[in-house]
């Protein structure tokens, strides 16, 4: 669906200001959205990979570890596809009134794609370099979007996620280095046409929630605090939004619909998308990639 025909559906929680600034700038932050007894149980469900975490020694395809991770003291920085470990992220999807947030701006009909738990440990927790998400997951229309829970509060100094307003109606950047390495960032030489002084940094209480476009320009400054970040992050589109290139972060609930039904048409929006390397072969996360870790 278009930004014009989702914003003729009615409303479901959103104001209808709020969903055009969301098409005009590209993001959204709803604050304090999220009722206690979800954020209790995500919360709950968090702390229990943590714990599983503990007896894993090096990065798989579930957990992204930083260098110093050890079973004493555990340093995540990411749990890959959380819904396919614990019952509780997918039904957070499903039953939560989240999805009513996600009809309001992706339309009556949106589908899953993939899903993230981002740590961003206390006392150095990885930046996020700037860049998009369309060029890791091409899809054949641009209703697609990321959205962020923090399940505590996130002040500043906790490397709250960022975003570079109205970028999403700008280009698409390069995440290739002039060698041809995918570095999942957009490259220095570019980062010249991204105005950095204009960037928003979403900080918001428990249970705020995040959300852009796949657009959009983002990226988060390291947290150097003594307060962790767990940030989930899940990727939904209109159903009729066809993703064409291998998913990174596989999951058994891939394609399935949150709200509405499946597309009969899928629609096409037009212009040039960077294609991803092929991500068959497995992917680990953002921030191995970006900090120089793993090889495409
Ligand atoms: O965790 C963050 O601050 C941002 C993560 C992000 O942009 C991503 O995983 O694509």
């Amino acid at each position: 669906m278009t930004p014009e025909d989702i914003l003729k559906v009615p409303a479901k929680v959103l104001s209808q200001s709020q969903r055009e600034s969301y098409f005009e700038d590209g993001y959204l932050l709803v604050e304090s959205f999220i009722e206690q007894d979800w954020l209790d149980k995500l919360r709950a469900a968090i702390d229990a990979q943590v714990e599983r975490s503990r007896a894993v020694a090096a990065s798989d395809a579930v957990f992204d570890l930083e260098p110093s991770h050890s079973a004493e003291a555990p340093r995540l920085r990411r749990v890959s596809s959380p819904c396919d470990e614990d019952p509780v992220f997918w039904n957070y999807l499903i039953q939560s009134r989240l999805g009513d947030l996600l009809e309001d701006l992706l339309g009556p009909d949106v589908k899953f794609f993939q899903a993230k738990l981002n740590f961003k440990w206390a006392k150095g927790g990885a930046e996020v370099k700037w860049h998009q998400d369309v060029p890791f997951f091409p899809h054949s229309n641009d209703a697609v979007l990321t959205c962020g829970t923090y399940l505590y509060d996130c002040g500043p100094e906790q490397g709250p996620l960022g975003v570079i307003p109205g970028s999403h109606k700008g280009e698409i950047f390069d995440h290739y280095a002039a060698d041809g390495t995918w570095t999942g960032d957009i490259q220095a030489d570019d980062l010249g046409r991204i105005d950095g002084s204009k960037a928003v940094y979403l900080e918001g209480p428990a249970g705020s929630v995040t959300l852009h476009n796949y657009r959009t320009v983002h990226g988060s400054r390291p947290n150097n605090s003594d307060i962790g970040r767990p940030l989930l992050l899940n990727v939904v589109s209109a159903a009729d939004a066809m993703p064409y290139t291998f998913n990174p972060l596989r999951s058994q609930y891939e394609q399935q619909i949150i709200r509405g039904k499946p597309a009969k048409w899928a629609h096409h929006d037009g212009g040039h998308r960077l294609i991803p390397p092929d991500w068959s072969g497995g992917y680990t996360s953002i921030f191995a990639l970006q900090q120089g870790e793993a090889a495409e």
